[in-house]
């Protein structure tokens, strides 16, 4: 039997290069060798308060990305998470057995309740118990996610060692996998923090929808280190490097070919260069997303819930079982 990955999104709005590279880029590959189930993960989104209508859409643009981007919903399961309610019961019983100080530890708890200080809610807390059971309920063998979830990953695997402790071999203990070179895709306004779509300014992020105008313009805008020529030294020029990783990243070239391409070149032309790239990598990604309608959507979601939901209810039988309900 070949192993499982699930993997998840949020739904909040913007997908932009982080979550690009460090999620979907990696599933394309892996979708080959594992069996794979890829959500979208539409409860966790709710930690934020977000415009119902709003997350309706973002819920199928998001589904959108995903085709759009070549995971393949017959091979893989591709479903919304609050389509199957396992996920919320597995989440509470996990809950119940999560001690509050390997919640308190999670550093995006720490980062978003410093973020969101008008609304520290207790899902926002309980998250990783949620995306515990997102993992645990599918026998997950491998997550992959970007490094800012990793901890969450290990939180998992630290969850379902305790639920075994104390009912027996139920859950799969999962692994958490990172592409190293994207596993941190950074701020371009900021390379000592990761791109991320909660910034305060938009020039931190490309969006995979953003247009070629707003690339070229954001990539302009973006902060650069003393120095002129193209040099990839992550240590002393961070910003650079986050500009060439993406480089490296939509056209495959290394670090050393890219220096090469740009020898008696400044940042100007580096960042001319690497704009034309980004717009040439997401136009298909984008013209594919457009040919994709609501329908072909609902019908893909609804065959990847009656999937997931098969695979969820027999795990939760077991679960109940033990625990003794
Ligand atoms: N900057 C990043 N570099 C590489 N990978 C990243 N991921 C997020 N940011 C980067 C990975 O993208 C996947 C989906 O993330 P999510 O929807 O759960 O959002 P997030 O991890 O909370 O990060 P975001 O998208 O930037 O949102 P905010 O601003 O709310 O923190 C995950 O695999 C994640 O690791």
């Amino acid at each position: 039997m070949s192993k499982r990955i699930f993997s998840g999104i949020q739904p909040t709005g913007i997908i932009h290069l982080g979550n690009y590279f460090g999620a979907i880029y990696n599933w394309l590959e892996l979708q080959k060798e594992y069996d794979s189930i890829f959500s979208i993960v539409d409860l966790h989104a709710l930690t934020v308060h977000q415009d119902p209508k709003k997350l309706n859409r973002n819920i199928y643009d998001l589904a959108k990305i995903y085709i759009a981007s070549g995971l393949d919903p017959k091979k893989n399961i591709v479903f919304r998470q609050s389509d199957v309610k396992e996920h919320v019961e597995l989440g509470w019983f996990l809950n119940c057995v999560t001690p509050i100080a390997e919640l308190e530890r999670m550093t995006q708890y720490k980062d978003k309740s410093e973020q969101h200080k008008q609304n520290v809610n207790s899902g926002l807390f309980t998250y990783p118990c949620l995306m515990a059971a997102d993992i645990l309920l599918y026998d997950t063998n491998v997550v992959p996610v970007g490094e800012d979830q990793l901890q969450h990953v290990e939180l998992a695997r630290t969850i379902a060692k305790k639920f075994n402790n104390l009912y027996g071999d139920v859950f799969i203990l999962p692994e958490g996998k990172i592409n190293k070179v994207s596993a941190r895709l950074k701020g371009l306004d900021n390379p000592e923090k990761k791109m991320s779509k909660s910034a305060t300014s938009e020039n931190n992020y490309i969006a995979l929808s953003d247009d070629s105008d707003l690339i070229r313009k954001k990539i302009k805008k973006a902060v650069t280190d003393s120095g002129t020529d193209i040099k990839f030294d992550p240590n002393k020029r961070p910003a650079l490097a986050n500009l060439m990783t993406i480089y490296h990243l939509v056209t495959g070239k290394e670090a050393p070919e890219i220096e090469k391409e740009f020898k008696g070149k400044g940042y100007g032309d580096f960042k001319s260069e690497l704009a034309e790239r980004v717009v040439e990598f997401v136009e298909p990604i984008q013209k594919k997303f457009n040919s994709i309608s609501d329908k072909e959507i609902d019908s893909i979601l609804a065959d990847g819930a009656q999937r997931a939901k098969k695979l969820a209810e027999k795990k939760m039988e077991q679960v109940r079982k033990v625990i003794g309900l």
